[in-house]
């Protein structure tokens, strides 16, 4: 085929796990990460695996000891406020697939995440307003993470 001026772009296919997408930080730039959709169903079996074989589970940013969002070191001191000494805390900021994998697990759009006994509780917010209550520390009594 003869081509006249500039030429079409030839169809190039790039495998859909090698293509780059772009993801907002939590008050930080932007930076690109492999695409991970062909692993979704991992994610979604590995965060059903975590949320059942612990009883208390907190996704968020950071680690309990080094949180990397203020939403998740308020989190993090509302379960102590409980009383509770031992949880499982997972970082989402290391494993970008499971920060947008748990949001659509239990589709909630922000971390923290708080699961008790395999069941969604919700975020910060919702935390704080069930420890006000009470309803946080019946929950975790009811799973046996609290005397
Ligand atoms: N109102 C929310 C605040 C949490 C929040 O807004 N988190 C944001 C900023 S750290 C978030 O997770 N955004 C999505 C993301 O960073 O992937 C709560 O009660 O937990």
């Amino acid at each position: 085929m003869v081509y006249i001026g500039i030429r079409p772009p030839l169809p190039v296919s790039i495998p859909k796990s090698e293509r780059l997408t772009a993801t907002p930080e939590c008050g930080q730039n932007f930076h690109a990460v492999p695409n991970q959709r062909e692993n979704t169903m991992n994610i979604q079996d590995r965060i059903r695996e975590q949320v059942t074989a612990n009883p208390v589970v907190l996704y968020m940013k950071g680690t309990p000891q080094f949180p990397r969002c203020g939403f998740s070191s308020s989190a993090v001191q509302t379960l102590k406020a409980c009383g509770l000494k031992d949880f499982l805390a997972v970082d989402v900021l290391a494993d970008e697939a499971l920060r947008q994998g748990i949001k659509a697990y239990a589709n909630w759009p922000t971390i923290p995440q708080l699961y008790i006994g395999g069941e969604f509780i919700g975020g910060n917010d919702i935390m704080r307003e069930m420890r006000k209550s009470g309803e946080l520390q019946a929950l975790l009594k009811s799973a046996g993470a609290i005397a």
